[in-house]
Parts: structure tokens; C-alpha cells; sequence
């Protein structure tokens, strides 16, 4: 049975279908720079559970304003005055959320720009592909606020630009934008132009490959990383006979076979 998303009570993010079965979503409160308070958080929980029973074959995150997100809401933060377990819980919706968009199944594609920093930068990690442009900086500035990451920067930070780089961010307030961020990995596509458009164009393209391989691709490349190699090899292989021997892909392979099929060349991008 098919969710409703647009039938969710969501105050924080705005959702519009686009054309092949992709879903836009916006961070929609650029007045506070799209930060995160408990409200956007539950919205992402509430939304990244219903997408994968959607029938939603891509998503575009991306951003109201000039800013992608300044992380977590300081402000209420700072009213709140939580507890250590209040706070602890509050990291554990973070969690519940950015999870279910990086294992959920469905390719996230997100389209930043400006500030990615704090929470944000852990927002956008858990998505599967990254867009930057020109306006795009990356930073973990929760040293100098006396606080510390809590929404997953110690996992996928390090896991998309290695530990030292990390640390170095954490402990320095380094900035990173540009050509010098695209090497290492904070994103994989930096555009002179809107990262909203390459984004949605790429959601586009991925948006025709079946369902059950972009599942594979997206929760199943997430999954095997926290395996053993023995166990990872074994995952694979099973991913794989569901996969490789779905009906669906039955039509691509007789293409294939019958040479209808477009070709791997070296200048398609
Ligand atoms: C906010 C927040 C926020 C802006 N929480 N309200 N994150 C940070 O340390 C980043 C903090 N923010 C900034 O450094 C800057 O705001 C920006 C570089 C993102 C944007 O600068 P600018 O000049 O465009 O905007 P601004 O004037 O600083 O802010 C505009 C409004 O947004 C203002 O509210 P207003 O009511 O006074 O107009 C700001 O208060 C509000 N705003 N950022 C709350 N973050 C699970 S642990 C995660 C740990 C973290 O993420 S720590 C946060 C790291």
C-alpha cells in the first residue's frame, strides 16, 4: 500500500512532486538560515519513513534561501536549557531520521549551497550524492560553540573525508569550499551554476534505473560497510540474486543483448 507524503503534517520542509517519481523536498526556514529545530527534525523522521513506501523513485533535498542549513537551532537550544538525557534523546531523532535517509532505499540527492555547516553538513552526508556551487562552504564550528557534533558527523564525516580531516574541522573551525572540497570528498558534483538544477537533473536520471537497484545501490552499499568482508561478500551476493534476476530487468538485458541498448562510452559525464 502507497503513503500519501504529501498528506504529512510537515511545518518545517515543502514538498512538490517532479517529473519520473522524484520528490522535492525544501528546507523551508530560511528566515533561521534552514537551522534545525526539534519541529524540522520529527518533519524529516516523519517524511524519510513514509518515502521508501511512496513509490518515490528519487529525492532532491535542497534548501529555501541562500543558506542549505546551520545545523542545530542554537537558540532553542539555548532557551530549552536541556538535560544531558533530553539532549541525548534529541541526537537519537537526529539519528532516526538521517538513518532512515541514508538506509531507506531511495537515492537523496541533496543541492546545497551556502552554509553546510554543523548539523548541516551531517543533514547532508547522510544523502547519497552531494551538489555544491559556488557559494557552498563546509564546517563543524560545534568546538567553538562549546558543543560537540551529535547527529552523526563522527560517522559520516569521517567516513565521506577521513578522520585527521575531521578532527582538523572539529578542533579548528576549518572551512572548506570549492575546488579544494571536491577532491576530498564532500561532495561529488560542484556546479558554477544552481545546484538546485544539476540536482534535479541527476535525480532525474537516477530516477530510471529500477527501484530494486537503486535500493541495492543506496541501502545496500550503507549496509555492507558495517559488516565484516566475509559477511559484506555474502550480503552482496544475496542483494545481487534478488537483483540481477528481477523480471523488471528483463527488457534492459534483451536491449542489451539485441544491441538496441545505448553503449558505455567515455564521454557521457
Ligand atoms: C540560527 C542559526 C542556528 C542562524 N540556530 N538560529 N552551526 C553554527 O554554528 C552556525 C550558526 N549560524 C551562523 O553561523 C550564521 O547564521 C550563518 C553563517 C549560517 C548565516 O549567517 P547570516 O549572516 O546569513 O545570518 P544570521 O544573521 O547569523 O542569522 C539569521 C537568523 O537566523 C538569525 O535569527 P534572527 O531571529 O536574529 O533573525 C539567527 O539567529 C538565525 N540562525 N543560524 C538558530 N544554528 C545534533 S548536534 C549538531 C550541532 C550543531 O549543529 S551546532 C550548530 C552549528
Amino acid at each position: 500500500m502507497s503513503v500519501d507524503v504529501f498528506a504529512l503534517p510537515l511545518t518545517r520542509l515543502s514538498l512538490a512532486e517532479a517529473p519520473g517519481g522524484v520528490l522535492d523536498v525544501l528546507l523551508n526556514r530560511p528566515e533561521k538560515r534552514n537551522a534545525l529545530d526539534s519541529a524540522a527534525v520529527e518533519d524529516l523522521v516523519a517524511l524519510f519513513d513514509a518515502v521508501p513506501r511512496a513509490g518515490v523513485r528519487a529525492v532532491v533535498l535542497r534548501a529555501a534561501g541562500d543558506h542549505f542549513c546551520a545545523g542545530l537551532d542554537l537558540v532553542e537550544h539555548h532557551k530549552a536549557d536541556r538535560s544531558p538525557a533530553a539532549f541525548m534523546h534529541l541526537c537519537l531523532r537526529w539519528h532516526e531520521a538521517f538513518n532512515k535517509m541514508e538506509y531507506g532505499g531511495v537515492p537523496v540527492i541533496a543541492a546545497l549551497k551556502g552554509a553546510v555547516v554543523g548539523g548541516g553538513l551531517e543533514l547532508a552526508s547522510a544523502a547519497h550524492i552531494r551538489v555544491a556551487d559556488a557559494t557552498t562552504y563546509f564546517a563543524l564550528p560545534e568546538g567553538q560553540r562549546g558543543l560537540f557534533t551529535g547527529g552523526g558527523a563522527t560517522i559520516r564525516v569521517t567516513q565521506m573525508i577521513g578522520k585527521p580531516r575531521t578532527v582538523d574541522m572539529m578542533l579548528t573551525g576549518r572551512v572548506y569550499r570549492g575546488q579544494e572540497a571536491l577532491p576530498l570528498g564532500f561532495c561529488q558534483y560542484l556546479t558554477d551554476g544552481s545546484s538546485d538544477t544539476l540536482a534535479h537533473e541527476l535525480a532525474a536520471k537516477v530516477a530510471q534505473n529500477l527501484p530494486l537497484s537503486n535500493f541495492a545501490i543506496t541501502s545496500g552499499v550503507s549496509h555492507v560497510q558495517n559488516m565484516s568482508a566475509l559477511d559484506a561478500s555474502y550480503a552482496e551476493a544475496v542483494l545481487a540474486g534478488v537483483v540481477n534476476t528481477q523480471p523488471d530487468a528483463r527488457e534492459r538485458l534483451a536491449a542489451f543483448a539485441d544491441k538496441t541498448a545505448a553503449r558505455v562510452r567515455p564521454d557521457q559525464g
